[in-house]
């Protein structure tokens, strides 16, 4: 209780209302091991202050891909997001819920594959019967820390989920200002481009695992029939 009396907090008032509610949700704390520790909301999570003293929380960062094409669903954040806002970044990010107890199930990551599926509905509008959690792909975890601005920031144990299905996307305009299926050059020319800002996670997870991750799943694919290798 020592601790918790001493995390930072902050008025939300000039901030987004929906968005500043989101900030109630209850977060999963976990040690460096990922091994829950507790729950703390989302707001207390997320400031710099806070992170600082060495606050993690458990997430996932999902990956869309399309069957058709081997394309991968991207979104740029909406200027409503009190974190990142703005930034293009994968398909859907969140945290699994304490408040949900299928969301604090550790076995064959089935608290992150149902916290995507429902967040995949929330933000992109996504019938969850498209995303069924035994889908998903499990791909590793990666520990990081980043800032957003001055006051916010990620601290996470972010499990990486892939998913090829065919998806129709309705925006929930407060979550996501816009969203394209890119292929490898595609997304490469976005990087270039100076013009467009990424979120730190994804800009971490492209550099280090995706390309490689992508080529091994479109080889798949490809054997499977599914993806034309000509189209890529
Ligand atoms: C948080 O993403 C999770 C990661 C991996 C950065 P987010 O800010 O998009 O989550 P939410 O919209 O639920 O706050
Ligand atoms: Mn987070």
């Amino acid at each position: 209780r020592a601790a918790q009396a001493a995390l930072a907090s902050i008025d939300l008032s000039s901030y987004d209302s929906v968005q500043s509610k989101l900030m109630e949700e209850m977060c999963i704390l976990v040690d460096e091991e990922d091994k829950a520790i507790g729950a703390m909301d989302k707001k207390t999570c997320h400031l710099m202050e806070n992170i600082n003293k060495g606050l993690l929380h458990r997430a996932f960062s999902a990956f869309v891909f399309r069957p058709t094409d081997g394309k991968l669903l991207l979104q740029q954040r909406a200027t409503e997001k009190i974190t990142f806002p703005d930034m293009w970044t994968n398909t859907c990010c969140s945290h699994p819920l304490n408040d949900f107890e299928q969301e604090r199930v550790e076995e064959e990551q089935l608290g992150v594959r149902v916290a995507a599926s429902r967040k995949l509905e929330h933000e992109l509008g996504i019938p969850p019967s498209q995303t069924p959690i035994d889908q998903f792909q499990y791909l590793t975890r990666i520990h990081y820390l980043a800032p957003s601005n001055g006051m916010w920031g990620e601290h996470e144990i972010d499990y990486i989920l892939f998913l090829t299905a065919d998806v129709t996307v309705t925006p929930n305009e407060n979550e996501i200002r816009d969203h394209k299926w890119v292929d490898k050059a595609e997304l490469q020319n976005m990087f270039d481009d100076s013009a467009n800002s990424f979120t730190p996670w994804f800009k971490l997870i492209a550099r280090d695992f995706l390309f490689g991750w992508w080529d091994e799943l479109l080889k798949r694919k490809d054997t499977q029939g599914l993806v034309s290798a000509k189209s890529l």
